[in-house]
């Protein structure tokens, strides 16, 4: 086993904020195969169905190869002088506020830590912003205002000490599943209590001991009850809260001014959790999207530190907020200053000295004297013009942002754009001027920083494809270009590292949280060789909690209670609009699909954009399931596969945010998102806006597979890949003219199709001999066929496409349940029916689903629970 390791490369997960080690190693035909790094403290040896299926996403079949120009290819030379003229045109004319940086939370640090320096300090504009303004910035806000710096004070290692969590607006159990693993192993051996609160019944509910389904937006008023609960309880701290923090009285007076009845829980519902939570001592709260993505997402945040700080429970073993990252290097793009209104190393651009202090370091001809604009705000002069030359990198806002489509015509109407990415098919690349091809995960080296202050190595393991460089290389380079040859000639990723942790002594000079000064004189090699370290890492101090001591980084060195009062979400329902629109991930993809999308195992779990809807509002609007559903809002409209479940919160359905011009142009969720931001962090309400929802009256409807990948033309078309081509649903208004013409304009086929048709049903197949091409089925109702079985058809010789459902002797095994195995959902029904009084681990063995990484074991739970066969009295 051990040799093995030796050989294996360690790096880390790009995915989410969990941030796994991971073993790499390269199959030497271009490719790699991963396990998970039993020596990573973030996960020791566990991964999830994303990180394991990473060997799948490799492929080069969509990569971007060489820069291109106006749709041409070019080189790198031809490429970056144009970007660096276009950028000092634009300052030289209209100034440095004329130009723009929209960087991402999965840049590694070095990376980041250039293009920050780049804008902030050598062009002097802190118009750089990030997709973590999308993620992470209430948060952040939230912390500086109680703690005076953006300090997570505790540790994954909380998650298992702790007596009691509270998940709010976190379904971990897809979201970050390793770490979810984690909490459902520690219940399992101490009795961990867990509270979930979130409007919707989620995956994560399966371990919870008591689920909150409280009105969407309604957390102030459940934390600010909680706050006056424990005020009057012995859980009240009052030694810690005199002695370490300001601002008690008036939080708990304004507090008591809200009113419970908002949250639309029962009195018994709160007064369990209340109770629950004052009479353990060791509780962590745990709190993502459901907290940040909203117009008072950052007194979300403090509501929630308010709890904490008033039963002194932080920084202690088990005890603590938790704020769960999103991206695998959201925490790092906050050390280095990547948002529009941060410096560097977590000091302020408002405060003179540290401007001054890091102007100097830098040796730079100038700094940022104010804060740049936030993406929503930075979109919007795009839009009209005051942004002359936008640089994208690492991200794609033509997809996550809010107002979408709006987004996207702002995109492709500004003067000069540069996307940085790995390919070309994304509906942001797509409206560029200059595309650069960036090195991915495995093919570059750097840093990154996950939720509880660890830092790791993402490493280099294949070569970058054709002349793709890391983001690093590339913002050097424009910065060399552009007249700074000096301060941006780097030798490699070690060098920038060096720096970054050199500039952090000064957060320790002045007496700030991120001081990395023990790393500034790290050597290449052990850079190279670099364990997860958690910061900080300095003189005074390394790793460990923050606070305990009862110390912040406030001026006076007091935690401060902020006073929040609950504000119901931004937009209004009313008849026009009557519903209101919940969206976030599912378990096997990732944000846009560029990468997780290549898995064919990945794509079988959801294949489909949907709205998770309550029965009694599908009932309302007269849907059916598996009907299509048009929902529109102020700015824009998607058509969302109905998915009817007891799940969803009754008038606030759930859609997933993953679907894109390349995958499914007739629902891009965010076309529907309001551009509403919280006022304090400017992080958007994506999870709140206000739509209507209509049955998408198709005159027919499609379900198709291909070896090619299929154009995206009818009024409904989501197409996701397989193992031999893709699979495609489809519908459309109005009847073309033949079955045939419409399938051989989709899919590029020719010849005679074999035929099958009666009254409500055509069927066609494209062959090429024995090779299936294509095969479409349409109906005018939605189309009843065995989808997993009619894609395997493209792996099969001469298969019996058109019967579409397996020969008695191959059961369909249905979709997927388990993507690591691929196990079907009938595969464990049949399981559950055969064995009615089997426990999980038995079904898991017998279907040998769940046995992996583990991340399906809450959906296989649940299959238990609802189809369990009574088992028949002795
Ligand atoms: N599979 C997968 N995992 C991912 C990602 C991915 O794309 N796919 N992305 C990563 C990233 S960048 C992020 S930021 C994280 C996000 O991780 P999470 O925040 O856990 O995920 P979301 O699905 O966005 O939203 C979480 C929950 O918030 C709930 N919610 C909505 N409104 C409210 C509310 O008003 N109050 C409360 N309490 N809850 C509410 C939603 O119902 C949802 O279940 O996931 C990371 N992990
Ligand atoms: N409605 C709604 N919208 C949301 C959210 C939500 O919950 N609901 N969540 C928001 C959140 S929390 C987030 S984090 C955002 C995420 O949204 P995005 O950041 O827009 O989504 P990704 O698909 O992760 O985009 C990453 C891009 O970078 C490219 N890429 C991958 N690796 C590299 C690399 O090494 N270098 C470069 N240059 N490019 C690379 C990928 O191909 C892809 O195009 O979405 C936000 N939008
Ligand atoms: S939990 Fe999954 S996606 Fe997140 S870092 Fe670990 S393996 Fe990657
Ligand atoms: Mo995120």
């Amino acid at each position: 086993m051990r040799d093995q390791l030796d050989s294996a490369i360690r790096t880390t997960c790009p995915y989410c904020g969990v941030g796994c080690g991971v073993l790499a190693r390269p199959d030497g035909a271009g490719g790699l195969t991963v396990e998970g790094d039993p020596d990573h403290p973030a996960n020791y040896g566990r991964l999830c169905s994303k990180g394991l299926a990473l060997g799948e996403t490799m492929s080069l079949d969509d990569r971007l190869l060489s820069p291109q120009v106006h749709g041409q290819s070019t080189g790198w030379d031809q490429a970056l002088d144009l970007v660096a003229q276009k950028f000092k045109a634009s300052i030289a004319e209209h100034g440095p506020d004329s130009v723009a940086f929209y960087v991402s939370g999965q840049l590694l640090t070095e990376c980041y830590y250039v293009a920050n320096k780049l804008m902030k300090g050598f062009i002097g504009s802190a118009n750089i912003d990030t997709n973590s303004r999308l993620c992470m910035a209430s948060t952040v806000a939230g912390h500086k205002r109680a703690f005076g710096a953006d300090t997570v004070p505790g540790t994954y290692e909380d998650l298992e000490e702790a007596d009691l969590v509270v998940l709010v607006g976190s379904n971990l159990a897809w979201c970050h599943p390793v770490l979810y693993q984690r909490l459902a192993a520690a219940r399992a051996a101490r009795g961990t209590k867990i509270v979930v609160v979130d409007p919707r019944r989620t995956a994560t509910c399966d371990i919870a001991d008591l689920h909150l389904k409280l009105a969407p937006g309604s957390d102030v008023s459940l934390f600010n009850g909680l706050l006056a609960h424990l005020a009057q309880s012995t859980a009240y701290d009052a030694d810690f809260v005199s002695e370490h923090t300001d601002g008690f009285a008036e939080a708990l007076s304004q507090a008591r001014l809200d009113d419970l009845k908002s949250t639309g829980l029962t009195a018994e519902e709160t007064a369990d959790f209340y109770q629950l939570f004052a009479k353990t001592e060791r509780t962590v709260t745990v709190f993502s999207q459901g907290v940040n993505q909203s117009s008072s997402g950052a007194d979300k945040v403090n509501a929630i530190l308010n709890c904490h700080m008033a039963t002194g429970r932080i920084g202690k073993p088990g005890m603590g907020p938790l704020s769960v990252t999103g991206q695998p290097n959201a925490m790092g793009g906050r050390e280095t200053g990547g948002l529009a209104n941060m410096l560097a190393a977590h000091l302020d651009l408002e405060n003179d000295d540290h401007k001054a202090a890091v102007q100097s370091f830098w040796g730079a001809p100038t700094i940022a004297q104010k804060p740049g604009l936030k993406a929503v705000d930075m979109f919007d002069a795009v839009a009209d013009g005051r942004i002359k030359a936008l640089w994208v990198a690492c991200t794609n806002p033509a997809v996550s942002m809010p107002d979408a489509d709006r987004v996207r015509d702002a995109i492709k109407a500004c003067d000069f754009v540069v996307v940085s990415d790995l390919t070309t098919d994304t509906d942001t690349a797509r409206l560029a001027d200059v595309v650069l091809p960036a090195a991915g995960w495995g093919e570059k080296d750097g840093t990154v920083t996950n939720s509880d202050r660890t830092i790791s190595r993402q490493k280099a393991t294949i070569a970058a494809p054709g002349l793709a460089k890391p983001d690093w290389a590339i913002f050097a380079e424009i910065g060399q270009r552009m007249g700074w040859a000096e301060a941006f000639d780097y030798d490699g990723p070690a060098q920038v590292f060096r720096e970054h942790a050199r500039l952090s002594a000064l957060a320790g000079k002045f007496g700030r949280d991120f001081d990395i000064s023990g790393l500034s004189t790290i050597s290449d090699d052990d850079y190279d060789s670099l364990a997860p370290t958690r910061w900080p890492v300095s003189a005074i101090r390394t790793g460990g909690r923050f606070f305990g001591d009862g110390r912040f980084f406030t001026p006076g060195g007091k935690a401060r209670f902020v006073a929040v009062t609950q504000r119901p979400p931004a937009a209004v329902t009313g008849p026009k609009y009557p519903f209101r629109l919940n969206t976030g991930r599912v378990r096997d993809q990732w944000h846009t699909m560029t990468r997780t999308a290549k898995s064919p195992r990945l794509s079988r779990h959801l294949a489909e954009p949907f709205l998770a809807i309550h029965p009694d509002d599908a009932a309302a609007i007269g849907l059916a399931p598996a009907d299509l559903a048009l929902v529109t809002s102020p700015t824009g409209r998607a058509i969302l596969r109905v998915f009817i479940t007891e799940d969803a919160t009754p008038g606030a359905p759930f859609a997933p945010m993953h679907w894109t011009g390349e995958t499914g142009p007739a629902s891009r969720v965010n076309a529907l998102v309001a551009p509403a931001v919280d006022p304090v962090s400017g992080q958007p309400e994506s999870k709140a806006s206000v739509v209507a929802i209509a049955p998408f009256k198709a005159d027919w409807y499609g379900f198709a597979v291909s070896r090619g990948k299929p154009a995206l033309a009818t009024d409904y078309a989501a197409t996701m890949r397989t193992e031999s081509g893709w699979r495609t649903e489809l519908a459309g208004q109005g009847q073309p003219s033949s079955w045939e013409e419409l399938a051989q304009s989709l899919f590029a086929v020719s010849g005679e199709p074999e035929t099958l048709r009666s009254a409500t049903q055509t069927r066609l197949a494209f062959w090429d001999g024995d090779i299936l091409q294509a095969a479409l089925f349409v109906s005018d109702q939605p189309v009843m066929v065995a989808r997993d079985f009619v894609a395997s058809t493209l792996n099969a010789a001469r298969p019996n496409v058109l019967a579409a459902r397996p020969s008695a002797h191959m059961p369909d095994p249905g979709p997927t349940v388990c993507s690591c195995m691929s196990v079907g959902r009938n595969t464990i029904l049949a399981a559950i029916s055969g064995a009615p009084s089997a426990s999980i681990d038995q079904i898991c063995e017998a279907t040998g689903a769940g046995v992996t990484c583990g991340s399906c074991r809450p959906e296989i739970t649940e299959l238990m629970a609802r189809f369990k066969l009574p088992v028949a009295a002795e």
